[in-house]
C-alpha cells in the first residue's frame, strides 16, 4: 500500500484545501442549523471565502457548541445515514457526540493506516491494539487503519497487563499500539514477569490520547526497546491519526493537511498566529460528511512546523491543553514540566501524580513519583530533594516530593490521570 498523497506538492495542497474549505463551508451552512446561526450572527457567509486568508473571519466552533447539540444536533446528514457513533466520556457533564457516515469511516480507516505506515507498521505486522474499545475512538480508529494496511490485528483493548504481556510475546506482535503511560505500566509487568521486552517480536510502538514528553519517550525506548511513535488526533475531528509522526524523523506528527486544515490562534483573544508561534490548536476538517467541524478549538497548545518528510506542517509535540494548566500561588503549570523534571532522574519513572492542597490561602503542591527500583531511604531522599531543587528552579515553586516505591502509584489502562486537585472551589 502506498501513500502519493503525502508526496503532493505545496502548490496541490494549498490549491486541494482551497477547494475543500469553500465545500465544507457550505456543507456546514447549509447543513449544521447551529453553525449557520453562527455565521448569520458573525455576518459572514460560504461565499465570502475566498482564499485561505478568509478562513479567520469564520466563527470558531468549541466542545460547549458541540454539548449544546447534544445529542444529534450538530449532524449534517440525517442520522439515519451514519454508521456510527463515538463519544467523549463526559465527565464534566454531557458527553459530546460524534456522528460518522460511511465514506468518513473509509477515510478514517484511510488516513490511520496513512499513520500506521508513517509510524512505521507495514502490510504482513501483527499489531497488537491496547487502545480502548468502544465509545473512546482510539481502539475502533485504529483498529480499521490496521485492517486497511494489511495488518493483523488483535483487538486488545486496555486492562489485564498480564495477558498483554503473554499476547505481544506469543502472538509475535512487532507493532503495539496504546498510551504512553499504559506502555509504562506494560513495561513494569514485562519486569515482573521476569521477561525482557527485547527478547519479543516488538520494535514499534504508536503512542497517543494524551500528552507525553520528550523524556518519556526516551524512557519507553530504553525501557522496551522499540522506536515510540507519537501519533495524535481528537474524537471531534475524526479520532486517532489526524496527524503522526514518521519514524524515520521522530520530529513531531505530521498533520494530513489534505483532511484537516490546521490553524494556531493566541488561547485568550482567538487571534491567528503565524507558523512558528505557540498558541492553540485550531482545526476545520475538509471531508468530514457527517459532521464536519469549523474552526474547532482543540484546547491542544504547540505550534506549526514545516513539513520535513512531506510539505504538510508537522505539529510540535503537544505538551499540554489550555484547561490542563494548573495554577498554583499564581504560577501558570503545565504537568508535562513536571514530567520533565521527573525524569531528568534516572532514578526515577515515570508514574507521577501531582496533588493540590490548600492551607488556609496558600496552595500546596505535592509531587508523588515512583522510584524505578526499591531505593535506600538516603537515596530516596537525594532524589527528592534534587527534583524539589529543580522545579523550584523551573517554575520557582516549593513542592513537596514524596518518592514512593516501585507499583505504589495508581495505573491508568488509558488516559493517565496526572493531577489531583483538592483544593476548594472558587
Ligand atoms: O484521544 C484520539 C486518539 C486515540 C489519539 C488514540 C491518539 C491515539 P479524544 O479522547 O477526543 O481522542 O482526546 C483528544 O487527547 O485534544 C489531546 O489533548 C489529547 N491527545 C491525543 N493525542 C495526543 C498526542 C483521542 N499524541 C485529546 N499527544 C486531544 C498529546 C494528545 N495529546
Amino acid at each position: 500500500m502506498t501513500f502519493p498523497e503525502v508526496k503532493m506538492s505545496l502548490d496541490e495542497l494549498r490549491a486541494l484545501q482551497i477547494r475543500r474549505l469553500r465545500d465544507t463551508l457550505r456543507q456546514a451552512y447549509e447543513g449544521q442549523a447551529p453553525y449557520r446561526a453562527k455565521c448569520q450572527a458573525a455576518d459572514v457567509h460560504p461565499d465570502d471565502f475566498r482564499e485561505l486568508k478568509d478562513l479567520a473571519r469564520f466563527p470558531f466552533t468549541s466542545k460547549a457548541d458541540l454539548r449544546d447539540a447534544y445529542p444529534f444536533g450538530m449532524l449534517a446528514i440525517p442520522r439515519e445515514q451514519c454508521v456510527r457513533l463515538h463519544a467523549s466520556s463526559g465527565t464534566t457533564g454531557r458527553p459530546t457526540v460524534v456522528g460518522y457516515s460511511a465514506r468518513d469511516i473509509n477515510t478514517w480507516s484511510d488516513l490511520m493506516a496513512r499513520s500506521l505506515h508513517a509510524g512505521g507498521a507495514r502490510p504482513g505486522d501483527i499489531i497488537h491494539n491496547a487502545f480502548g474499545y468502544g465509545l473512546f475512538t482510539g481502539g475502533l480508529g485504529a483498529h480499521y487503519g490496521a485492517e486497511r494496511l494489511g495488518c493483523t490485528v488483535v483487538p486488545m483493548s486496555g486492562g489485564f497487563s498480564e495477558r498483554q504481556v503473554q499476547l505481544i510475546r506469543e502472538f509475535g506482535a512487532r507493532v503495539v499500539l496504546m498510551t504512553p503511560s499504559y506502555m509504562l505500566a506494560i513495561a513494569d509487568e514485562f519486569e515482573r514477569q521476569g521477561i525482557d521486552p527485547r527478547s519479543t517480536a516488538m520494535r514499534v510502538g504508536l503512542f497517543g490520547a494524551e500528552p507525553w514528553t520528550e523524556g518519556m519517550r526516551a524512557e519507553i525506548e530504553r525501557r522496551l526497546g522499540v522506536d515510540a511513535v507519537d501519533l495524535y488526533g481528537l474524537s471531534e475531528v475524526m479520532g486517532p491519526g489526524v496527524a503522526c509522526e514518521f519514524i524515520e524523523t521522530k520530529d513531531g506528527p505530521t498533520i494530513w493537511e489534505d483532511h484537516f486544515y490546521p490553524e494556531i490562534v493566541d488561547p485568550a483573544s482567538g487571534t491567528s498566529v503565524p507558523d512558528g508561534e505557540p498558541g492553540e490548536l485550531v482545526f476545520t476538517t475538509l471531508t468530514k460528511e457527517a459532521m464536519p467541524v469549523i474552526r474547532y478549538r482543540t484546547r491542544d497548545l504547540t505550534r506549526l512546523m514545516p513539513g520535513s518528510a512531506s510539505v504538510m506542517r508537522r505539529m510540535a509535540k503537544i505538551t499540554g491543553r489550555s484547561d490542563d494548566m494548573l495554577i498554583v500561588r499564581g504560577v501558570n503549570l503545565f504537568p508535562s514540566q513536571v514530567e520533565e523534571q521527573i525524569l531528568r532522574d534516572p532514578a526515577l519513572s515515570g508514574h507521577y501524580v501531582i496533588e493540590l492542597t490548600r492551607t488556609g490561602a496558600l496552595d500546596d503542591l505535592l509531587v508523588r513519583v515512583e522510584a524505578r527500583a526499591v531505593l535506600a531511604s538516603d537515596a530516596a531522599g537525594r532524589s527528592a530533594a534534587e527534583l524539589g531543587q529543580r522545579l523550584k528552579g523551573m517554575c520557582g515553586l516549593s513542592a513537596t516530593i514524596d518518592v514512593a516505591g516501585p507499583g505504589m502509584i495508581e495505573r491508568s489502562m488509558g488516559k493517565a490521570r496526572r493531577v489531583i486537585d483538592r483544593r476548594p472551589k472558587a
